[in-house]
């Protein structure tokens, strides 16, 4: 696998699909180049919940974390590309919406920390992308193909 394949798992949460953002969001990585090689609309059940966010379950605010984010629709990517998994937290913004810049998709989407839109893999937890794609996707779920541009992408390709 070459660096350009870095796989990265995101996921527009239940606000940013029932406010009609998934286009958008979905856009933003096409465009920075980012390969999409799975996506997936889908429920997520309190089991997954718990699994998805286990690292939080002593923080006060669990219990609302794994209600909220099965309450609705998500649709559950992986994005694939050089460093992708710092490139796209740096494009999710801050934790916090408020305190997030314009350009990033909680700072262009979000006000409220408990509303911020779109989940995406920790860069500073070392496998937490990796993890978080054998939560969500079978191996057969992800397609290997290469974007028809990338050797206008990449300098290197
Ligand atoms: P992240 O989504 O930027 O990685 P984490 O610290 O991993 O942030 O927290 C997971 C999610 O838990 C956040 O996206 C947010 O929805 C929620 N959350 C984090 N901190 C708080 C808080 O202090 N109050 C309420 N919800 C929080
Ligand atoms: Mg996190």
């Amino acid at each position: 696998m070459s660096h350009h394949d870095e796989r990265t798992f995101v996921m527009v949460k239940p606000d940013g699909v029932q406010r009609g953002l998934v286009g958008d969001i979905v856009s933003r990585f096409e465009e920075r180049g980012l390969k999409l090689v799975g996506g997936k609309f889908m429920q997520i059940d309190d089991n997954l919940a718990h699994d998805h966010y286990g690292e939080h379950e002593d923080k006060p605010f669990f219990d609302d974390l794994v209600e909220f984010i099965s309450s609705g629709p998500v649709f559950a990517m992986v994005w694939a590309g050089a460093d992708a998994t710092r490139q796209v937290r740096s494009m999710v913004g801050e934790t916090d919406p408020a305190e997030s810049a314009p350009g990033t998709i909680r700072g262009d989407f979000g006000l409220d920390l408990g509303r911020n839109v779109i989940h995406a893999s920790d860069h500073e937890d070392e496998g937490a992308n990796e993890r978080e794609i054998d939560l969500f996707f079978d191996d057969e779920e992800l397609l290997d193909y290469e974007r028809i541009d990338a050797a206008w992408l990449y300098e290197d390709h």
